[in-house]
């Protein structure tokens, strides 16, 4: 597709969203919020490996352990007794569409920092789901203001298609970097690629860089 007609497809749905709702706030000139290649998209598609684990809430657990201070298991309620985190957020996928404020609720990963205490030795953090997903980040992409573990999507318990009972959400990396149906998260020492980073996708995956294959 053009350029041009790429830009005015992507304005067409702007106005779309718009109309009839309120006003954003920021005035997005071009394809300033949109990383190269994207494309906006106002749905939210559902992408996995083909199941969707169906995990009660009263069998939920949560792991986290590795290089840390402190090792925790949550369940349901203790997860929910954790300090509450709200954040709006991009959402970029590798297969090149994006969905633009995303209101996340939660815990933030800044919180599960300071609980578990990684030690000094601990740079990377391997995340496994209960789909055998995984999914690799350096320590330092995780420790940011806007990542955090899901449970709520603008208002509503996240469904299981989108990785309920609880995601993960990197919002400066592609989407494949947040872990959904998550159960255990782990501190490493050395790096530990995740189910895409071992088939050629990028191991950082930037979506501002086009950083999409290794
Ligand atoms: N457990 C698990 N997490 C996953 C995946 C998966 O297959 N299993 N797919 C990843 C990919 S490739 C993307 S783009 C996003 C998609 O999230 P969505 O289905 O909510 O849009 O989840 C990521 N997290
Ligand atoms: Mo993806």
């Amino acid at each position: 597709m053009a350029e041009s007609s790429r830009l005015t497809k992507t304005k067409e749905q702007w106005a779309q969203a718009r109309r009839g709702g309120e006003e954003r706030e920021v005035f997005y000139e071009g394809d300033a919020r949109l990383p190269p290649g994207q494309h906006l998209v106002e749905t939210w598609p559902v992408l996995d490996l083909g199941q969707k684990p169906d995990i009660p809430l009263s069998e939920w657990k949560l792991t986290i352990g590795g290089f840390v201070a402190h090792s925790i298991t949550w369940n349901w309620e203790e997860f929910l007794a954790q300090p509450q985190f709200t954040d709006v957020s991009d959402f970029h996928c590798v297969t090149s569409w994006s969905r633009f404020d995303n209101e996340w609720e939660g815990v933030s990963f800044k919180h599960i920092l300071s609980v578990v205490k990684p030690l000094s030795s601990a740079k990377f953090v391997l995340f496994k789901s209960f789909d055998d997903y995984s999914t690799n980040l350096p320590l330092e992409a995780c420790d940011d203001q806007d990542v955090l573990l899901t449970y709520k999507w603008n208002g509503k318990p996240l469904t299981k298609e989108h990785g309920g009972p609880v995601r993960m959400i990197v919002p400066k990396r592609y989407a494949w970097k947040g872990a959904k149906w998550v159960k255990e998260i782990t501190f490493l020492d050395k790096d530990e690629k995740g189910f895409w980073e071992v088939r050629g996708y990028s191991n950082s995956a930037f979506p501002w860089e086009n950083d999409r294959y290794g």
